[in-house]
């Protein structure tokens, strides 16, 4: 039964074991593990617009505004990853990606793009 489970999910998500992605999706942001580092989602603005990681470090966005944010990265090293345009927030939820190669990370947030910019450089 544990054999056959593990075949399906092989099957079912084969890129997941091809390579490492510049960016990866963490599905669940309350459980991401390693370091974590914070941006809070406020005031129409992301707290902290600029920071810098290490490489293989997650970080995760929560909004606290009670209207829907998001983060939608441009360009650069996420340039053409299909989930590059992230989901809007509502207020407390949060969002995370694990940021796997170095390079600059040009952010905003789709519906606020004039206002909303942030960018995550990583080491
Ligand atoms: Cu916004």
């Amino acid at each position: 039964m544990r054999a056959l489970l593990l075949a399906a999910l092989c099957v079912a998500f084969p890129l997941a074991y091809a390579h490492a992605a510049a960016l990866e999706l963490v599905a669940d942001p309350a459980a991401a593990n390693g370091p974590v580092t914070e941006v809070d989602i406020k005031d129409m603005a992301f707290a902290t617009p600029e920071l810098t990681v290490k490489a293989g470090s997650t970080v995760r966005w929560k909004n606290l505004d009670p209207i829907a944010h998001n983060v939608h990265f441009r360009g650069g090293p996420a340039k053409g990853w299909d989930k590059a345009q992230g989901p809007m927030l509502n207020e407390n939820e949060s969002y995370a990606i694990k940021f796997n190669d170095p390079g600059t990370y040009n952010y905003i947030c789709t519906p606020h793009s004039m206002v909303m910019k942030g960018k995550v450089v990583v080491e």
